[in-house]
């Protein structure tokens, strides 16, 4: 087995988690706890950054969740996830990879900082930037209003970087303000079979 996966609880790798399980790869799942920089000190050694995810394709190293889903579309396609540059919607596919991370997942590590790993420090940040999240938001929303997918018609990768998002959303209890439109779609694309196999892989692998 070659692809290999360090990862924390519903972090970030919980992207290419998913990814691979949408595409039916074979791979090593390693669970650290969280941060692993404090309680992990090994992994400095794996990803001196010390963040999560780590992937590893034999020699190849990836730190960035929505890189890694592109790469595991591509280079394990074909696949209905992935989308090439021969589709018309390939650069609007390519902006939604981006923008969850870049843009959505952004303002919610502020607030995961300032309430879970360092609360009472900043709480104007916290309502600010979970304000300037659900803000973000605008986007997707408009996407969806009359789609079920963000592009090509299908669930793709896309779908993955922005809907973990979402689910990052749920756990810093920033959905309150999701709209109608949002919340039907997070309700659909976590139906999914491949969400659930994720969840229950980082359950299983965290047990052994
Ligand atoms: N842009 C990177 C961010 C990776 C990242 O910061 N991951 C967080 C977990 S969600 C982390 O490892 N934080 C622990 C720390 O900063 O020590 C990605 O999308 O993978």
């Amino acid at each position: 087995m070659t692809l290999k996966l360090y990862h924390c609880a519903n972090a970030r790798s919980f992207r290419p988690l998913w990814m691979l399980e949408e595409m039916g790869l074979s791979y090593e799942l390693k669970v650290l706890p969280f941060p692993p920089r404090v309680h992990a000190k090994e992994y400095l050694a794996i990803n001196p950054l010390g963040t999560i995810p780590a992937f590893f394709d034999g020699d190849l190293r990836m730190t960035e969740s929505s890189a890694i889903c592109e790469y595991l579309g591509a280079k394990y396609g074909p696949t209905d996830l992935a989308l090439t540059p021969q589709h018309a919607e390939y650069g609007a596919y390519l902006n939604w990879l981006y923008h969850g991370e870049a843009t959505l997942t952004f303002p919610q590590t502020i607030v995961l900082r300032y309430t879970i790993q360092e609360p009472g420090r900043a709480d104007s940040a916290v309502q600010d930037y979970g304000k300037w999240f659900n803000a973000r938001l605008r986007l997707a929303d408009a996407a969806l209003k009359n789609a079920d997918y963000l592009c090509a018609g299908r669930f793709t990768a896309a779908d993955i970087s922005v809907g973990y998002a979402l689910m990052l959303a749920r756990t810093l209890n920033l959905d309150g303000d999701f709209s109608p439109t949002i919340r039907a779609y997070w309700e659909r694309i976590s139906a999914r079979e491949g969400f659930a196999r994720a969840k229950e892989s980082q359950k299983r692998a965290a047990a052994s």
